[in-house]
């Protein structure tokens, strides 16, 4: 972990084991963590995004940053990474449709971005927007199931720059490929794994609460917060345990009890102490 990640914990005073990095379990095997994914511009398929994303582009990029702040800028990819480094995270994956994985991320804290953006007074969330290309992501063309595009996130400010929430670069050592999110995805281990947008273009703060894609689709399903509570079902299923990904066979998956805020609780329970998390869920 770089300088920066070790002064930001200092100034949270949470101990670096205790942030999720390291994380106590195993990373999930590289082959699942590659090809079992969630990227519904390449395809609804658990295997779409890998398989279908070919000729997927990811240079040149650049992500803008603006809104309610004092410097907005449109940075290039690789100017970001220079600017704010990278670092090792091993964080926990939980999908609100009960899987879960455990991801070396590497990349860097979404606040030190923030913070060179200089957040006015009246911002109060930030607004996330992935790329629309239709000619390189076959799912955004059409076809049977569609959420609309872009697909769009958001977060509160606090949850924001909370030092667990990153800007991942990379994954297992390498750059993103395109089906993780290439180049820059944002990663939030605490919530369900919906809320970390993939191929992000656009950051921006905001005094609403930006609109959210799953949300959109069906608000009573999948909430703004959408943080991991094991105790606050979905509508179609029990949220109380998990699939573990790269662990089990054909014949009988592993399962492990969810863990509220996926374990995070001790670093982000707080962020949520005067809420009711049934209402806002
Ligand atoms: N742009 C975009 N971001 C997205 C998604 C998506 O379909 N499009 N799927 C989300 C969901 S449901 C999950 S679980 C995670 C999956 O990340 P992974 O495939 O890297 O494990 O990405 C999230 N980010
Ligand atoms: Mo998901």
């Amino acid at each position: 972990m770089g300088a920066e990640g070790a002064r930001a914990s200092t100034a949270q005073g949470v101990p670096e084991t205790q942030r999720g990095w390291p994380a106590v379990e195993k990373p999930t095997p590289k082959q699942d963590v590659l090809n079992y994914n969630n990227f519904y511009e390449f395809g609804t398929d658990k295997s779409d995004p890998a398989e279908l994303s070919g000729s997927f582009k990811p240079r040149p990029w650049s992500v803008q940053v603006d809104g309610l702040v004092d410097h907005p800028q449109t940075w290039d990819i690789d100017a970001l990474v220079t600017q704010f480094g990278q670092q090792e995270r091993l964080y926990r994956m939980r999908c609100v449709e009960a899987w879960s994985m455990v991801i070396p991320w590497s990349g860097f804290e979404l606040a030190a971005l923030l913070r060179a953006a200089s957040p006015q007074q009246a911002a109060r969330y930030v607004a996330f927007t992935s790329v629309v290309r239709p000619s390189e992501m076959p799912g955004q063309a059409g076809g049977l199931f569609s959420l609309k595009w872009p697909y769009v996130e958001g977060l509160r400010l606090d949850e924001a720059m909370h030092p667990l929430t990153l800007l991942a670069t990379g994954v297992y050592g390498e750059d993103l490929p395109a089906q993780s999110g290439a180049p820059i995805r944002l990663v939030v281990p605490w919530k369900y794994g919906f809320k970390g947008i993939k191929s992000i273009t656009r950051i921006t703060l905001t005094d609403k609460k930006p609109p959210t894609s799953w949300n959109l689709m069906a608000p009573e399903e999948y909430g703004f917060y959408a943080n991991v509570n094991p105790e606050v079902d979905h509508p179609r299923w029990s949220q109380a345990s998990e699939q573990i990904i790269g662990e089990g066979s054909v014949f009988r998956t592993a399962r492990k009890p969810t863990q509220m805020f996926n374990g995070y609780a001790e670093q982000v329970a707080g962020l949520y102490k005067n809420m009711n998390l049934r209402k806002e869920f």
